[in-house]
């Protein structure tokens, strides 16, 4: 089965390398780069490569590579030291409109460098 992608979709074209981004980590399934509009000190997206609307289209489709997003935010999260005993990060999975999701391709915002504060906007 080839991926599916999308020739209009932002993020299939910096999937591809056809726009650029600031690309933190990448492997066969997924690619994490730089928030444009960052809302914390560190804030990187993790995309599939495929294009699906949402996580969970991502996930009822591929969920092996829902879960690499997770081991690349893992191992984003290392890399940029928000794993110690005194840290952490936040996952947030917009999904829908009325969510805040804005861009209609799959990603796992990964947002951390600061305190997080508690409900979400
Ligand atoms: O998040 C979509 C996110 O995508 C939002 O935080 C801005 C970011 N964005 C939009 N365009 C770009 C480019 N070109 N590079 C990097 N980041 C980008 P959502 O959950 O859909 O609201």
């Amino acid at each position: 089965m080839t991926s599916p992608t999308d020739p209009d979709c932002l993020f299939c074209k910096i999937a591809s390398g056809n726009i650029e981004a600031t690309i933190v980590h990448e492997s066969e399934t997924t690619v994490a780069f730089r928030d444009l509009n960052p809302q914390a000190p560190t804030h990187v997206l993790v995309i599939p490569r495929s294009h699906y609307p949402n996580a969970a289209a991502l996930a009822e489709n591929e969920p092996a590579t829902a879960a690499h997003l997770f081991d690349a935010a893992r191992e984003i999260a290392a890399e940029e030291g928000l794993d110690g005993p005194d840290g952490g990060y936040r996952m947030v999975l917009n999904t829908g409109p009325a969510a805040h999701q804005s861009v209609f391709h799959a990603h796992l915002h990964v947002l951390g460098g600061r305190t997080m504060t508690w409900p979400p906007g």
